[in-house]
Order: C-alpha cells, then sequence, then structure tokens
C-alpha cells in the first residue's frame, strides 16, 4: 500500500458560473466561492476541483477559453483568483484546475493568427485541411454537440476540425511548439500554487494521421480516430517529464470511452502519466445504441458489473475516481435514487456506495444536498449548447416530437446539473440576487443548504460522516474490495479489507424491501455497525438474515 493525498482525499467539484454570485449579476464568480470557502471546509472536503474560470466568450461556458492565463470578466479578477487559492491553502485545502487543452476558443489569438493566413506561424496550432474533390468536409466524423466535426473559413478556404462546437477547434497536438506552450501554461498555473488539473478529454488529443472517414452515415461517430489514439502516451508522458513530475500534485484525465486496459496505461504505477482517469461505462447504462438521448431503463446488474470491473481492473496497478454525476451529466438521485419519499435514505445510499468502493470520490456541488434534476417547460428555459443542438437537430431534421425530446432532455441534459446552487430559501436559492443566468429549480424551498447544516439527520451530515470516516480508517482507502451476491438484482454487496480487518457494505438499491442473506464464510461472531443511512438499527444486529429497508444502506466492521 502506497500512501498518496490524492488517493485519500474527497474532491469536491465547482461549477463556477452556478456555485455562488457575490454581484447579483445573475453568474457565479471568485468572490462568491471564497465566500463559500467555510461552507467547504465544514463539509470536511480535501480537494476543490474548479471547472474553467479562464478568459471565455462562454460558447460552451468556459470550456472554450480565449486566454489560458487571465480570468474570464465575469468571474473576477487574478487578484480575487489569488485571493480564493490563499483562502482554499488556509484551510488546509488544495484546488486542481481545469486544463482544456484539446480545443481553444476560436477568438484565442493563436487561432486567429492561425486563420489569417496559410503561412502564419500559428497555422500548424490547429487542424487545418482543404475540402473533398467536391468541396465537402475532410472526413465524415460527427462532432460531439452534432452535425459535421469540421467548419469551412472563407479567409483561407479550408477547412478546421472542432470534435466539440465550431467555437472550439482542437488544437494540433503534432505540432511541438504548441506542446511546450501547453506546458509553459501548465508551468505557469503550477507556480502560482495550485495543486493539480483535471484535464477535459485528455484522451483525444492524438488523433489518427491522415484523418480517416469512418463507415456510415453522411456524418458518423469517429472515436475510434481520436480516442486513446496512437501518440496519446509520448504526449502524456512528455507532459509528465515536462511539467507534472516536477511538482507534488494530483492529475485526473477526463477521458470518455477509455477501457479498463487503456486505464490502467494512463494510470499504472510505471508509466509516468496520470493518477487517474474518468471513465464513462457507467454513465451509459441508461442508454441505447443511439447514444445518450436515447433512453433506456438502468439495472442494478449494468451498474455494478461495470463498477465491478474497475474495481478488479484497477486493485492491484492504477486508480479509480469515483463519481456519479458532474457538470455533463444528470444528477444522481434522479437518476439512480429516489426524489420522493425516499429522497434522502437514497441520496445517502448512494453517497456509502461512492465513499466505500476503491478510489477517490468527488463530490459534484449540490450533491451533498441532494439536488434534484430540473423540468423547465420550453427549450427556451435552456442554455446548454448541446442541449439546444441536440433539439434542434432532433425536432427539426429528424422530425421528433416535442414530448419526446423534452423527455431526453429532462433525463440527460447538461443543465439538470448546472441550474444555480441551492443555499437557503430564499429567492433563486439565494445564488443571486439578479436574475439567474439559468433558472434556479424551484425545489430550493425544500433543498438547500442553509436546511441541510442545520438538520443533523440530513443528506449534508452524512456526507460530512462519510468523509470523517475516510480520515480516520485507511481501509476506506486501501482496503481491497471483493463483490459478494454477484448476482441479486436488488443489493450490491462487497467488502474492503485491510491488515485483517474487514468491512462489509450492503446497498438496498430499490424503494422496496429486500432479504439480505449473509454467506456462511462472513458469519463472524462480532461485527460493529460503521455506519448506515438509517438510523435506529439495533446493535449489535443479528445480521444473517434480515430484510433491508428502501434503499437502505448499511456498513459493518467484522472482525
Ligand atoms: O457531456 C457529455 C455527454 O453529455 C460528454 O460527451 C462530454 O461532452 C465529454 O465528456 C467531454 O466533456 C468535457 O469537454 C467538453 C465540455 O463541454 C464538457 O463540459 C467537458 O466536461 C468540451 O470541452
Ligand atoms: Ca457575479
Amino acid at each position: 500500500m502506497k500512501r498518496a493525498f490524492w488517493k485519500e482525499a474527497v474532491v469536491y467539484q465547482i461549477y463556477p458560473r452556478s456555485f455562488m454570485d457575490s454581484n447579483g449579476d445573475g453568474i457565479g464568480d471568485l468572490r462568491g466561492i471564497i465566500s463559500k470557502l467555510d461552507y467547504l471546509k465544514e463539509l470536511g472536503v480535501d480537494v476543490i476541483w474548479l471547472s474553467p474560470v479562464f478568459k471565455s466568450p462562454n460558447d460552451d461556458n468556459g470550456y472554450d477559453i480565449s486566454d489560458y492565463r487571465n480570468i474570464m470578466d465575469e468571474f473576477g479578477t487574478m487578484a480575487d483568483w489569488e485571493e480564493m487559492l490563499q483562502g482554499i491553502h488556509e484551510r488546509g485545502m488544495k484546488l486542481i484546475m481545469d486544463l482544456v487543452v484539446n480545443h481553444s476558443s476560436d477568438e484565442h489569438a493563436w487561432f486567429m493568427e492561425s486563420r489569417s493566413s496559410k503561412d502564419s506561424p500559428y497555422r500548424d496550432y490547429y487542424m487545418w485541411r482543404p475540402g473533398g474533390p467536391e468541396g465537402q468536409e475532410p472526413n465524415n466524423w460527427v462532432s460531439f454537440f452534432g452535425g459535421s466535426a469540421w467548419q469551412y473559413d472563407e479567409a483561407t478556404g479550408e477547412y478546421f476540425l472542432h470534435l466539440f462546437s465550431k467555437k472550439q477547434p482542437d488544437l494540433n497536438w503534432e505540432n511541438p511548439v504548441l506542446r511546450q506552450e501547453v506546458y509553459h501554461m501548465m508551468t505557469f498555473w503550477l507556480d502560482k500554487g495550485i495543486d493539480g488539473f483535471r484535464m477535459d478529454v485528455i484522451n483525444c488529443i492524438s488523433k489518427t494521421p491522415g484523418l480517416p472517414s469512418v463507415g456510415g452515415d453522411r456524418y458518423a461517430w469517429g472515436g475510434e480516430h481520436f480516442m486513446n489514439g496512437p501518440k496519446i502516451h509520448d504526449y502524456l508522458q512528455e507532459m509528465n517529464r515536462e511539467v507534472l513530475s516536477k511538482y507534488d500534485i494530483m492529475t485526473v484525465g477526463e477521458m470518455p470511452g477509455a477501457t479498463v486496459e487503456q486505464a490502467k496505461d494512463y494510470t499504472g504505477k510505471d508509466r509516468g502519466e496520470l493518477n487517474m482517469v474518468f471513465q464513462f461505462e457507467h454513465m451509459d447504462v441508461d442508454s441505447g445504441p443511439y447514444g445518450k438521448w436515447d433512453l433506456r431503463p438502468w439495472t442494478l446488474k449494468g451498474l455494478r458489473d461495470i463498477l465491478h470491473k474497475w474495481q478488479v481492473g484497477l486493485a492491484e496497478d492504477g486508480w479509480n475516481s469515483l463519481y456519479l454525476n458532474n457538470h455533463d451529466q444528470p444528477r444522481m438521485v434522479s437518476r439512480f435514487g429516489d426524489t420522493g419519499a425516499y429522497h434522502k435514505q437514497s441520496a445517502k445510499m448512494l453517497a456509502t456506495l461512492l465513499h466505500t468502493l476503491k478510489g477517490t470520490p468527488y463530490i459534484y456541488q449540490g450533491e451533498e444536498l441532494g439536488m434534484t434534476n430540473v423540468k423547465f417547460p420550453s427549450i427556451d428555459d435552456y442554455r446548454d449548447i448541446e442541449t439546444l443542438n441536440m433539439y434542434r437537430e432532433h425536432r427539426y431534421e429528424h422530425g421528433r416530437s416535442e414530448e419526446e425530446v423534452m423527455a431526453s432532455i429532462y433525463a440527460k441534459g447538461r443543465d439538470n446539473a448546472r441550474t444555480p446552487m441551492q443555499w437557503d430559501a430564499s429567492p433563486n436559492g439565494g445564488f443571486t440576487t439578479g436574475t439567474p443566468w439559468l433558472a434556479s429549480n424551484p425545489d430550493y424551498d425544500r433543498i438547500n443548504a442553509e436546511q441541510a447544516t442545520a438538520d443533523s439527520d440530513s443528506i449534508f451530515h452524512y456526507y460530512k460522516r462519510l468523509i470523517q470516516l475516510r480520515k480516520k480508517h485507511d481501509i476506506m482507502v486501501y482496503g481491497s474490495y471483493e463483490l459478494i451476491l454477484p448476482d441479486d438484482d436488488r443489493i450490491y454487496v462487497y467488502t474492503r479489507e485491510l491488515n485483517g480487518e474487514r468491512w462489509l457494505i450492503i446497498l438496498n438499491f430499490f424503494g422496496e424491501p429486500a432479504e439480505f442473506i449473509l454467506p456462511d464464510e462472513l458469519a463472524h461472531a462480532s461485527r460493529e455497525l460503521i455506519i448506515s443511512n438509517y438510523d435506529d438499527i439495533e446493535a449489535p444486529a443479528d445480521i444473517r438474515q434480515f430484510t433491508l429497508r428502501p434503499y437502505e444502506a448499511r456498513v459493518y466492521s467484522l472482525t
């Protein structure tokens, strides 16, 4: 067992636009974050992951960066940022920043130079190609946000590649000068004292040479040519050598489409690449063959098989990151739990899962309150570029019904995660005194931080307890994982084990009672209840056979 702060840490993700507005313009900002650092300290998290705060025209809410070394005007100034970092460090927490270098904004000075002329020294910072024989796009890749991944540019009569929006041109990592620019920029922030990076779609930076088309439709998914591409490990190893290895920091690479085998290559201890990756397999358990908008019911078996595979796959080498929601995903209680009678119990059960699997848990802002998905009446209420593009394409090109399209948005739209943080029961949940850039979820009257911090039985306090337990018990960080009852369709049961101590975790994933029978090999003489989301369990209960209540979660120590 090799200790590391990033294995022991609990990370909290802030989506700054939606966290706290300090000046009434309806947009969250750095001074807003500063005003809430004591709240995060009380929760007990160790590391804050801050989604992008750099200069940006906000086509994709800061994931389109026009100046990597300066702060977005709406969020504040560099002085505010420095005060925020100091406030984080003074409280004994760490800060990791978002590194978005698969693409920049088309308003970045590099791109403006690049598009100006084929002879510009910046031309090769991006991926320009001439059109095909009939003037069509250079290949048939579809963008993550719909439509072609290529945009024609009048100035020089060529196309540029954009895997995301056309205001997010892909950077050309084949160019060593570009790579050095990125490393210098990373060093700039590390020298300012940050504690690491979350790297946006970092497994997409190496593309198959020649950028070949794929079979299928006019615009088709070309992931095989840009995810985990041929030079990805060279680039990450170079980045590690030249930048990361010089600092005591943590790194997590966002990697859609990464498999367990690939994750081992990215995070293995002798690889010199990253500490951990965000994998997405478990985020696809409720999607059909046409992708995220193609809704399917999830099953416990489907979810568990994936989590189990990753637990086992990275058991000896590599490290897992544990999450059930982020700024791109629906709220976990709405997706895997209950927003009605068992709201609290289900949120706590899912929290128990996230904090007792092996890996580093990531809490997304508002998760600790049990924030839920939102259903705005009209598409005009939505702001997310992915959602708006999908609505247009599915309604007007594919002719799907309003009901059907809105049902997909209600279930999967990214704005579910981006409604303002709910601080109290005052208008807009106390997020702003003005008009929020995206409307608040109306349930802030009952789900909010003021209520949750005052109620000792709240979801917030349960998170606090889980985080405290992690600080006391190495087994939660370093203990090995073993699946028990692999075939049960209602409960997920596993153990963790370290130095002769063994913990048993029992989770009922549904709103009905479920029978639990302890396998003989675990029928130990003594057991102690460590934590449960129901507070009336008789201790020491006989656990050889019992009925779990809806969404009940129990963690026992067996000795
Ligand atoms: O959001 C998704 C599905 O709804 C993902 O496909 C997502 O686009 C993908 O995981 C990449 O996400 C990251 O890069 C995007 C940005 O829009 C996301 O917010 C970011 O997390 C482009 O920078
Ligand atoms: Ca503001």
